[in-house]
């Protein structure tokens, strides 16, 4: 089946950011593969959303604030568990920087997330403290927005905090495989999708948007001769 998404869906594009990509603070193998992807796949919708993770330096999140610590070992916060990461994203940085070449420019929003130094947040709705909205649900409601497909990098954090707090705010949720790439630590990226299809979040291919919408493009034009 194909389909075309309709003036109340929504592409949330989540940290196409240099320091998720090749050479970046935090990269994510092959992270950079996302972004033509994720192009064609953006002139498919009239709303486009972006995220940046935008941290002030000395972020708590960072295993550099933490005397002892190295990256991806974990420590406990305020809000509970917290994975530790290199610096990466701190704001107004080259590393914070949306990737280059991501060419939307009828995005809409951009949302920056993770500025509190004592709170991360992987998700573009809510802080890890799971009780401080970003405002991205009220603005979406506002806008008339039902359904929102999610893409971008990580998968198994950013990508899917995101979705599941879609659903959990009401939206219709499709996450777009091929338009993400995972940081899989420790079984994450499985557990990930795990927990989103029990949410009842959907799966799709970007090539189930981007020739639909190409056949519907076509299937407008008027009949030469
Ligand atoms: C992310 C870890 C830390 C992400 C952001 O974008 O998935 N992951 N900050
Ligand atoms: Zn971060």
């Amino acid at each position: 089946m194909v389909m075309k998404p309709d003036a109340h869906s929504a592409l949330i594009v989540v940290d196409v950011q240099n320091g998720f990509c090749n050479g970046g603070g935090l990269a994510v193998a092959d992270g950079e593969a996302v972004v033509p992807v994720i192009n064609a796949l953006a002139a498919a919708f009239d709303n486009v959303v972006l995220t940046q993770d935008w941290h002030p330096a000395g972020h708590l999140s960072f295993a550099s604030s933490h005397a002892g610590k190295q990256p991806f070992e974990t420590t406990t916060l305020a809000y509970g568990e917290q994975v530790l990461w290199p610096d990466h994203c701190v704001q107004g940085t080259q590393d914070a920087a949306l990737h280059p070449d991501l060419a939307i420019p009828h995005a809409q929003l951009i949302i920056r997330k993770g500025y509190h130094r004592e709170i991360d947040s992987y998700s573009a709705f809510m802080e890890a403290d799971g009780q401080t909205p970003t405002g991205l649900t009220g603005y979406l409601q506002l806008r008339g927005i039902t359904g929102v497909y999610v893409c971008g990098l990580a998968t198994d954090f950013c990508v899917a905090y995101t979705a599941l707090d879609a659903r959990a705010a009401g939206f219709e949720v499709t996450v777009i495989e091929d338009a993400c790439r995972a940081i899989d630590m420790n079984g994450s990226l499985a557990a990930a999708w795990q927990q989103m299809v029990a949410a009842g979040v959907g799966r799709m291919w970007s090539v189930d948007i981007t020739t639909s919408a190409d056949h519907l493009a076509q299937a407008d034009q008027p009949r030469s001769g």
